[in-house]
């Protein structure tokens, strides 16, 4: 690869994809930023045969496609304790990785516009406290100092009342993460094979024995399941049922405007969220699709909806164009907590369920799972996390917390 003079020669990122080899120690099934922040742990810690396989390009699921908001101001105990891990890895990622991955710690607010949904915000911002997380309710003045560009008056539909002001959370560069974990997996020996889809995973005695793929069989003990948006298909593959709904999720972006906004606004009443993207766009979203499908087509009525709803917030944007619009996909679990977990299948371990959640989680994500697998014990921290706790009626309640819901 050359700039624009051959005077500045750089490499590929990563190698090219190789032969598939006959058999590997791991084999990943997803080639975005959870698949290959996992192999990255797997072969810090040692294990080298990793192969990550991605049926697409690098990042072209989830990864590539959610609008890479990092926070931890979640409202359980386990949830908060785990994503504050993930905030942190974040913060040192850079030097970690020798890859400015554009970590813009800004602030995030979620805004309150009923007396309930205050109730609901002193909660989280106990929570956060008791677990060492910086979050606080402010109100009024302080929002409109932090966040000018917001409709403060008495007029709006819904008037705000107080935010959880989060000042640790923030937006990063969702591309640069992934090219950083592809980069330093691939310089420790992961294998990265992208175009390669897996059709069938081989169990013998409830023992994972290999996986079928586009480009041919590979034996290997240890299959982990890291997709999204296609989790159940693999996990069925395994004849490993999940309790879990796949929707769209769409977002859009603005035309290019001078800074005016530096914190990440949530509003679960107008159901929205909107950042400013170091480029100037701005980064918009709603919740879920109401209906499940693995459709990745946008909507008209999304845009509609969203352009109402984001000029009530901040009435300065009403005239702002559009830039683009897109959609991904999301497994959403019934208590919109994730599961990374091993299953009664030997062998074949979860990463999924990471509905509208998971670009936040992947360091801490990566870090934990390769650590259950490479120790075979389940760490502390992802205890809580395990598929059994459906099994158990033992949901963890974060659905007050995750994406714009409630
Ligand atoms: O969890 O912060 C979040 C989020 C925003 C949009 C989708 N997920």
């Amino acid at each position: 690869m050359f700039g624009i003079t051959n005077l500045f020669r750089h490499d590929r990122i990563w190698s090219r994809r190789p032969e598939l080899k006959a058999s590997y120690d791991v084999v990943i099934v997803g080639g975005g930023v959870h698949g290959l922040a996992i192999a990255y742990e797997l072969a810090k810690r040692g294990v080298r045969k990793v192969a990550v396989l991605e049926r697409s390009y690098v990042g072209s699921g989830a990864s590539g496609r959610n609008t890479a908001i990092i926070r931890s101001n979640y409202r359980t105990g386990e949830g908060v304790r785990f994503y504050d891990e993930a905030v942190k890895r974040y913060e040192r990622l850079s030097t970690e990785m020798d890859y400015n991955v554009l970590f813009s710690q800004e602030g995030h607010m979620t805004l309150a516009h009923t007396e309930s949904a205050v109730t609901g915000l002193r909660v989280r911002a106990e929570m956060n406290q008791v677990m060492g997380v910086n979050s606080r309710v402010i109100f009024r003045d302080e929002i409109q100092e932090l966040v000018p560009a917001l409709d403060m008056s008495d007029t709006p539909r819904f008037p705000v009342l107080a935010a959880l002001y989060h000042p640790p959370g923030g937006i990063i560069r969702h591309d640069a993460v992934v090219w950083a974990y592809a980069r330093q997996a691939d310089r420790l020996g992961v294998e990265i094979h992208p175009h390669t889809e897996v059709t069938g995973i081989d169990i013998e005695k409830g023992q994972v024995t290999g996986v079928r793929t586009s480009r041919g069989p590979i034996k290997t003990q240890t299959v982990v399941n890291a997709t999204a948006g296609w989790c159940g298909i693999i996990a069925a593959m395994a004849g490993v049922k999940l309790p879990i709904v796949t929707h769209p999720l769409q977002a859009a972006v603005s035309e290019s405007l001078k800074p005016f906004l530096d914190k990440v606004v949530v509003s679960a009443s107008y159901h929205v969220y909107v950042s400013q993207s170091d480029r100037g766009e701005l980064v918009m979203g709603q919740e879920i699709d109401p209906y499940s499908s693995y459709s990745l087509r946008s909507t008209l009525p999304f845009l509609e909806s969203l352009a109402r709803h984001v000029s009530e917030l901040m009435p300065c944007v009403a005239g702002v164009k559009i830039l683009r619009q897109w959609a991904g996909i999301c497994d959403m679990t019934p208590d919109f907590a994730p599961i990374m977990s091993p299953t009664e299948v030997k062998g074949f371990v979860l990463d999924v369920g990471w509905g509208t959640w998971g670009f936040k989680a992947a360091p801490a994500a990566g870090h934990r799972v390769a650590e259950l697998i490479a120790t075979g014990k389940v760490p502390a921290v992802l205890e809580p996390f395990s598929l059994e706790r459906f099994a158990r009626n033992e949901p963890l309640g974060e659905k007050a917390a995750a994406a714009v819901s409630h």
